[in-house]
């Protein structure tokens, strides 16, 4: 407000510097006159000091608008920081073990499967000793997982995708004289706070895992409820 007052200021200095040239002029046209000179001096004051004051209102009425925008602005800034601020940031991605290569399974009951090489784990929901994330808020999350099977043992692989006891998405490869197999499935569902999610192995399957983190459990929300 300051900076615009000190224009408005500079401003006004230059229209009277004009006022005063245009006042000489005249002076000069009129010489050897007085009466001339009193009356187009006053005339010529009177324009121009008609003339700056209407500059000068209109150049107010836009520093009131300006004002406004600007108070508006502030607000909206403050509105959108306030949002940003509380959002809470969930994202984990994990893969199945860190040891070298192995095989996991069979087990005679469906079982989740505990990804323990944590890559992240932003909010604390997923657990690696249990390989199960919980949900912290109510929302729409992303999930993803894959599946890796080696051509040894003879059994085949099934990996399933849970939201509590509900499936969701599944991998599945056939043992056989192939080599090994690989396959990823996703899914954005809606949770409430307290929902699992984890990735189950059924009974009697295996998968196969190396250092090399061929499986892996992967979730993030993307917004709350
Ligand atoms: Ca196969």
């Amino acid at each position: 407000m300051k900076n615009i007052a000190v224009l408005i200021l500079a401003f006004s200095c230059c229209v009277c510097q004009v006022a005063a040239h245009e006042n000489y002029d005249n002076v000069h046209q009129c010489s050897g006159s007085t009466g001339c000179f009193d009356t187009l001096s006053l005339t010529s004051i009177s324009q121009t000091l008609g003339a700056m004051g209407e500059k000068v209102a209109n150049m107010a009425e836009k520093m009131t608008l300006l004002e406004s925008k600007l108070v508006n602005s502030e607000r909206e800034v403050l509105e959108l920081r306030s949002l940003t601020a509380g959002k809470p940031q969930v994202a984990f991605s994990a893969a199945l073990t860190e040891s070298d290569g192995k095989h996991i399974g069979p087990f005679t009951t469906d079982t989740p499967l505990k990804y323990k090489k944590v890559f992240s784990n932003t909010g604390n929901g997923y657990n690696p000793s249990t390989g199960i994330f919980t949900a912290p808020v109510n929302g729409t999350y992303f999930f993803r997982f894959s599946m890796f099977k080696s051509v040894s043992p003879t059994s085949n692989s099934v990996v399933c995708l849970m939201k509590n006891d509900e499936w969701l998405a599944s991998v599945w490869d056939t043992s056989g004289t192939d080599s090994t197999d690989m396959g990823s499935n996703a899914a954005v569902i809606a949770l409430q706070v307290g929902d699992s999610v984890f990735v189950e192995l059924q009974a009697t399957r295996v998968v196969y895992e190396s250092n090399l983190y061929f499986n892996t459990f992967t979730g993030f929300l993307l917004f709350t409820a």
